[in-house]
């Protein structure tokens, strides 16, 4: 079977695209307290954007907040998205043993998803349980495009920055070419530097739109080896009118602009 890290290069160089949708659903966003609203415009944001984008990242906060509801949409949408792409749970999990199992089953048996972003904070045994599963990958949070980044992120232990470290755990954990980093597109100083210190590592890379962070900067570094996901939510999702066509005009902009890096 092949390697999570391989089809998502593979994906990346079919499509010459490094494009992620996020699918955060914010109802104030849309102007509504309706779920059926919501998921309405979830598939309308699939279908406008399907052929263009690589993966999809539904944040598990706007869907788990609806209780039962929510859990059902969730179930749905991966569904909905099929397997041609890549759809990756962004739950930021991360416990001890016994419970991360349950969260990797959950994710990856249960809600099928092919991937999963992951806390590090409780250590490489929180992370091993997800690294067992076939063809599944996982994004693990490394230097996050927030503001507050830096109280933890960038502390320096014995000359080495905490982000660091977590990149060596990345690399021990990839045996099965089944890991990648999260690295905010805000954070450019230290995207370079993470990029230098895992040339072979996949980055999911969220905080263009919105948050600001620089396109041009994150698909030029981060794609170096050819798999980078540059990851934008409200920036597409909500997009002009939020109208399909407007959803899909924003992301063919963002395409074009990947393209003329991609095609260097
Ligand atoms: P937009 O700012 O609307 O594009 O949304 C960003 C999405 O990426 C949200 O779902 C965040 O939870 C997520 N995200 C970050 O914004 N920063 C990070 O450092 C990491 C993530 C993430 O793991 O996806």
């Amino acid at each position: 079977m092949e390697s999570f890290n391989g089809r998502l290069k593979s994906l990346i160089a079919k499509k010459k695209s490094c494009l992620c949708i996020g699918l955060d659903m914010d109802p104030k966003l849309l102007n509504t307290t309706k779920l059926e609203k919501l998921r309405d415009h979830s598939r309308l944001v699939i279908d406008a954007t399907i052929d263009l984008a690589i993966a999809f990242k539904p944040n598990f906060a706007f869907f788990e907040r609806w209780g039962s509801a929510g859990f059902s949409w969730l179930e749905e949408i991966v569904e909905y998205i099929g397997d041609d792409l890549i759809t990756i749970a962004d739950a930021k999990r991360g416990d001890i043993g016994n419970t991360a199992l349950q969260y990797a089953h959950s994710v990856f048996s249960h809600f099928c998803f092919d991937s999963v972003t992951l806390n590090p904070y409780m250590g490489s045994d929180s992370i091993k349980p997800f690294l067992d599963y076939p063809g599944k990958g996982v994004f693990i949070l490394c230097k996050t495009s927030n503001a507050s980044s830096i109280q933890f992120q960038n502390l320096n232990l014995n000359k080495k920055l905490l982000y660091e470290k977590v990149v060596e755990m990345a690399l021990d954990s990839n045996k099965n070419k089944n890991v990648g980093l999260v690295v905010g597109a805000t954070a450019q100083e230290e995207l370079k530097a993470i990029r230098k210190l895992a040339p072979e590592l996949p980055l999911l890379i969220p905080g263009v739109g919105a948050q600001g962070g620089d396109l041009f900067k994150s698909v030029k570094t981060g794609n170096k080896n050819g798999a980078a996901l540059i990851s934008v939510s409200r920036g597409i999702s909500f997009a002009g009118d939020l109208s399909k066509k407007a959803i899909r005009q924003e992301a063919k902009k963002y395409v074009e602009k990947m393209a003329e890096v991609l095609n260097g």
